[in-house]
């Protein structure tokens, strides 16, 4: 089908196909530095340890700064449009001698706001509260040890400033999340002792009076992770408070949750109270396993409640890294993934929609809800590629076989 054919089918429903694609390039999304070396950075050769944890060994892996930025550069050269980059505090640059995550600051940070001024993107940030000899036993922000808290509290810190340099530098705001993997194997004796430590390091952490303007602090709940099954400091409950009290956001990310919760739904009451809500993007299959997201219900429903209530009031972050299959292609499969997903979003017929639930007409509503799925979105999809001059199909692939013969393959 033509995209004036599509055009037409949607108008029938009162849908603008115009306006969908105008909005759908207006959509940044920050892509997360972390799929391209599975959680490596550059500090230590040991990789991701800390509650976090990749599987598979995909051959050609990024191993230096330089060969992340390229291989990150490729994959957003077969993304449509703009977007941002997440980066870790483990991916600082440092000259000889490794800095300590208590000393980092926009020094480490350079390499990096160079290669993005000259993309024009704007960079976000996370501290790194892991893969560290200072959180081997997985207690960072509530560790009883007030020194190794300490510690912590200066890396939290230093990231606000490197992310006000990020912001200043960049002239976008940059969004730093904090995720801190604290908890327990088995069941605990206190629960509430490491939560108080791990808010009396929090708000050390935002004493610092960061640049409102600059910066915008999110905090990450999860559920449990690998090795501290039991029990998570910072819970959902942790984090939808402390945030509030705060002022600052609580963080989403959609593999953080019983398996069988609904993400999409936590989205509209975040908004309420929070006024405005961070994502990450992930997909757990049977457990946190940040596998690359597809086009599921769990993402599509994510998407229609972020187009529903105003893409602007939302930050979309991915975060998933698998091993293994192609690094680059993971990249690009989930950043066109969520892509699609928010245009199918911005083609859904939400003002009828709404009229037929808030009349009780619950007929009309299921069967449209249905029938709009068979709807010719692959049409516009096709032409906002067109129009940013990229592939719509899987084309794509080709290019990055041929980047792996050519670059990654080369790196043995
Ligand atoms: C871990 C969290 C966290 C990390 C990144 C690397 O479960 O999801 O966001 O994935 O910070
Ligand atoms: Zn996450």
């Amino acid at each position: 089908m033509s995209y004036k054919e599509a055009q037409k089918a949607y108008a029938k429903l009162g849908v603008d196909t115009e306006k969908a694609i105008k909005a759908l390039q207006k959509i940044k999304i920050s892509m997360h530095c972390w799929q391209g070396d599975d959680v490596g950075g550059f500090e230590t050769t040991g990789g991701a340890s800390g509650g976090i944890q990749t599987t598979g060994n995909y051959p050609g892996k990024a191993r230096t700064p330089q060969e992340l930025m390229a291989d990150v550069d490729f994959a957003m050269g077969l993304i449509p449009g703009k977007h941002r980059l997440n980066l870790h505090a483990c991916y600082g640059i440092h000259k000889d001698k490794v800095v300590d995550r208590d000393k980092l600051g926009p020094e480490q940070f350079k390499p990096w706001v160079d290669w993005a001024k000259k993309r024009g993107i704007g960079l976000d940030f996370n501290p790194t509260y892991f893969s560290h000899p200072k959180a081997a036993d997985g207690l960072t922000l509530s560790n009883p040890d007030p020194k190794i808290r300490a510690f912590w509290v200066k890396h939290g810190i230093q990231c606000l400033k490197i992310a006000e340099y990020f912001g200043k530098e960049l002239k976008s705001p940059c969004t730093i999340n904090f995720w801190m993997p604290d908890g327990y194997k088995d069941e605990p004796s206190d629960r509430l002792g490491p939560r108080q430590r791990m808010a009396d390091s929090l708000d050390k952490i935002f004493k610092y009076k960061y640049n409102k303007k600059l910066v915008v602090p999110t905090l990450e709940s999860k559920l449990f992770g690998i090795g501290v099954e039991s029990y998570t400091v910072g819970s959902h409950e942790f984090v939808m408070g402390y945030a509030m009290k705060r002022g600052i956001l609580g963080l989403l990310d959609m593999g953080h949750f019983h398996i069988s919760e609904n993400v999409a739904d936590k989205i509209s009451s975040f908004l309420m109270f929070y006024g405005k809500v961070a994502f990450h993007i992930s997909r757990p299959v049977r457990w946190d396993s940040d596998h690359v997201i597809r086009q599921d219900d769990a993402l599509l429903g994510a998407a229609r409640e972020i187009v529903r209530m105003g893409p602007e009031n939302f930050i979309v972050a991915l975060d998933y890294f698998d091993a293994s299959i192609n690094r680059v292609a993971a990249w690009v499969l989930g950043m066109r993934n969520m892509q699609k997903a928010l245009l199918s979003a911005l083609l859904e017929p939400s003002a009828l929609l709404k009229k037929l639930q808030e009349s009780g007409r619950f007929t009309e509503q299921l069967v449209l809800q249905e029938e709009i799925k068979n709807y010719p979105a692959g049409a516009v999809w096709e032409e906002f590629c067109r129009r940013a001059n990229q592939p719509a199909g899987e084309e794509w692939l080709a290019d990055v076989a041929k980047y792996e013969q050519n670059v990654l393959f080369k790196r043995v």
